[in-house]
């Protein structure tokens, strides 16, 4: 039996060689970003693959600093009124620091997301290893490591199961009694490690304080150790394997965090259950279901954008050639790697995925591996839709109606206002006050933006029963707005005050201001978001009149003397220190949203397309990603293409592929993926958009099963740089409008029905 494992391993292994969706190494990973990850949402590792010493890194998504608080500064509602009446004065700098003073929360940082810690195993053995392999199978979502030493040949598997919320770690061997293992868990948070007898180490503790907010989380991670043959002994802290034919490690971990204001969960009892239930099933059971719910989802898209020698190569010399190969298939294998990573970071139930998605080894990591939602939460969501992954949306959805009831909390205390507010960062606590500097978080369009997130889902399922739910968040983030929007003095337009737009200094120093262009373009489609669900839910009709009266009033785009799109009310965009800023706030209105566009507001792509080039292309790993949707929606392929292998460059793209910002974070692998799903299919303005922005050196290629808005599901094939076939499914009667460039098709469709097109859009 242990023979034939092994050779099924290995045959699967050569099998694997030649997938596209496998990311293989010839070496163990010496950092954190060469280690492959792996998730079911909630709990997740980077595994490194060491020969003699493995490590797990483990996380799971509740494991924060901190408790429940209130970071509301007391002394804000009264300084607010001075800090617009000092902006509208044009003293910028007074009400920053204004701001700085009473406005911003208290305290002024919010929790960080930390470590659960790291499993290690520790191999005895002298002999050198040869023939060493190490990869992660995206389509089976189940990592592996092997190497022959001592003439026995070795096997690690490694899966975070969805189904049996345990992560499993299997050793097996070609030669019987060859594994000797001692297993130990090293974590930085206060806690403890114990042996429950006879096979399971226990590591329970609690969360760490942070900025002067205490811990109040307990946790508990428990791995429970199962050989076939060989003994099991228990030390203090330790578990050793003696002379085993194989190993199977069933790992669970959970805190006590039921909700932002419930901490009453008993990890104690949810890690044994997990455990007690797992424990008696096979392990091919359990690794079969797991493949099969990894699939339902993985397996509904596939993309082929052509292949090349280059493909045949381990992945981080793929990484590392990338800018002088030609390998299309890693862009490919990139676009697979969005999806598998939003999979295993975001599933029903869970957290959506923060700044690491789940994965994060410290207790202090950048940005506090939060929620920032002035781009960075908005895009990790991006390809969600359009890459057929609509439910890993739902743990979004659920983080906003949290902050919608914290946010309404913060509307009143500091604006006296109804409805809700989030700012720029939210966390596990669902705080929402303006944090970590005036120029960083006195934005008021976070929670706003989050909304068109939300909206989204509902334009690719046209589900009315979800539209009913989401409605009263609509409203309340309009609501808030429709209490706070004030009139700025010079063209009597209405605006937000104060805010800034996201992380620009308009002077040095400055970026407080009043009515940013992208406030207003946010707020144009919640409205307008707000006004049409009200409309389909027949409610609310003079609150609907309301909005539509002070949508009208907001203040317009504006396209400056020297022709761009104005960042801000006044034409500074030109003076600003840094013009080629990361964030490039003021194109929201072309990307993600639609109010711009080449086809029906040429006018104001044209400008947009001129910031953009003002801006430049280079930029850290996310601001990247957001230009690539960029110039796909100006319809550049050659441009988006360029931009994708900046994103590819090691520079921004570690080993394991992980979005390098620098350091990690994974939104620029979401807008990755959304940025290729632009380039080869859109569905804006009302109609399906076929290659809006092939770039020539993808001339042949297939994508399938991707969506399109209007309850459409589409598989596109390319030859010579132009579709030879399109199949649409739809899920609902009604129009479907087909485009490739001036070429038109208008097509009544039927719910559950096909319909296949030729290259001239023709049915065929
Ligand atoms: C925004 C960005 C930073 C970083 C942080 C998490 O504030 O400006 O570059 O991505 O979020």
């Amino acid at each position: 039996m242990l023979t034939s494992d092994v050779s099924s391993a290995l045959s699967d292994e050569s099998r694997e060689k030649r997938s596209p969706l496998v990311l293989w190494y010839r070496q163990p990973a010496k950092e954190w970003v060469e280690a492959l990850p792996l998730g079911n949402g909630r709990i997740g590792a980077m595994l490194f693959g060491g020969v003699d010493e493995e490590r797990l890194q483990l996380n799971e998504d509740t494991l924060w600093a901190g408790g429940p608080y209130d970071p509301i500064s007391p002394e804000a509602h009264d300084a607010l009124p001075e800090v617009r009446r000092l902006i509208f004065a044009g003293k910028y700098a007074e009400a920053r620091d204004l701001v700085a003073q009473k406005v911003l929360a208290r305290p002024v940082r919010q929790m960080p997301y930390q470590t659960v810690g790291d499993l290690i195993l520790r191999f005895d053995g002298e002999n050198p290893a040869s023939d060493y392999r190490r990869e992660l199978d995206l389509d089976r979502a189940v990592a592996r490591v092997t190497f022959t030493s001592g003439a026995i040949r070795f096997v690690r598997e490694v899966f975070a199961s969805p189904v049996d919320q345990v992560i499993l770690v299997r050793l097996t061997a070609d030669k019987p009694a060859a594994i000797n293992v001692t297993l130990s868990i090293k974590t930085p948070q206060q806690a403890s490690a114990s042996i429950e007898q006879p096979s399971t180490l226990v590591v329970s503790g609690k969360n760490g304080d942070a900025y002067g907010i205490e811990g109040k989380l307990k946790f508990e991670a428990r791995v429970r150790a199962m050989s076939d043959g060989g003994a099991i002994e228990a030390g203090k802290d330790e578990l050793r394997i003696r002379d085993a034919n194989s190993v199977t490690l069933l790992i669970a971990m959970a805190t006590s965090y039921k909700r932002y204001d419930d901490i009453t969960g008993d990890p104690a009892s949810l890690t044994r259950t997990a455990i007690e239930k797992a424990a008696p099933r096979p392990y091919d059971a359990m690794l079969a279901d797991h493949i099969a719910e990894h699939r339902r989802l993985f397996r509904r898209v596939s993309i082929d954008l052509g292949t090349t020698a280059a493909a045949n190569r381990p992945t981080d010399e793929r990484i590392n050639d990338s800018a002088k190969s030609n390998d299309p298939a890693l862009a490919a294998l990139y676009y697979q790697v969005g999806r598998y990573l939003l999979i295993c970071s975001s599933r029903p139930g869970t957290q959506p995925a923060n700044l690491q998605g789940i994965w994060n080894d410290s207790q202090l990591p950048p940005w506090g591996s939060k929620y920032t939602i002035n781009i960075n939460t908005e895009m990790n969501f991006w390809p969600v839709e359009s890459t057929n992954l609509a439910e890993c949306a739902l743990p979004l959805f659920r983080l906003v109606k949290e902050i919608a009831e914290t946010g309404a909390t913060t509307a009143k205390k500091m604006y006296g206002a109804r409805g809700w507010v989030a700012h720029h960062n939210t966390d596990l606590w669902r705080a929402t006050a303006p944090i970590d500097g005036p120029n960083y978080g006195m934005w008021p369009t976070g929670g706003a933006w989050l909304c068109q997130n939300l909206w989204e889902h509902y334009l690719y399922s046209n589900d009315l029963e979800y539209l009913r739910q989401l409605y009263p968040i609509l409203k309340g983030a309009a609501e808030f707005f429709v209490d706070t929007l004030v009139e700025e003095p010079t063209h009597k337009w209405i605006v937000t005050c104060p805010s800034l737009s996201p992380e620009n200094e308009h002077h040095k120093g400055v970026a407080t201001c009043a009515g940013p262009a992208m406030d207003q373009q946010i707020l144009r489609d919640l409205f307008a978001n707000c006004i049409r669900a009200s409309e389909l839910l027949a409610v609310d009709e003079e609150f609907r009149a309301q909005l539509t009266q002070t949508r009208a009033r907001l203040a317009p785009d504006q396209i400056s003397k020297s022709g761009h799109l104005q960042e801000w009310l006044e034409d500074w965009d030109l003076q600003v220190d840094d013009l080629h800023h990361r964030h490039v706030s003021h194109l929201y209105a072309l990307f993600p949203s639609n109010q711009i566009d080449p086809r029906t507001t040429p006018e104001l792509a044209a400008p947009a397309r001129k910031s953009l080039e003002i801006r430049g292309d280079m930029a850290t790993g996310w601001a990247i990603a957001w230009r690539i949707n960029l110039w796909a929606r100006l319809g550049d392929g050659e441009r988006a293409h360029k931009i994708v292998k900046m994103l590819l460059d090691p520079s921004r793209t570690y080993p394991n592929m992980f979005d390098a910002h620098p350091p990690f974070q994974i939104d620029g692998n979401f807008g990755g993926t959304s940025g290729i799903t632009e380039m080869l299919l859109q569905s804006h303005g009302g109609e399906i958009r076929l290659l809006p922005a092939l770039p020539s050196a993808w001339p042949n290629g297939s994508i399938k099963g991707i969506r399109a808005r209007g309850g459409f599901e589409v598989d596109l094939a390319w030859a010579n740089g132009a579709p030879t076939r399109a199949v649409i499914r739809a899920a609902r009667r009604g129009p479907c409008r087909l485009r490739y460039r001036d070429r038109e098709a208008a097509t009544e469709m039927r719910a559950g029905q096909s319909y296949a097109f030729d290259a001239q859009l023709s049915r065929v």
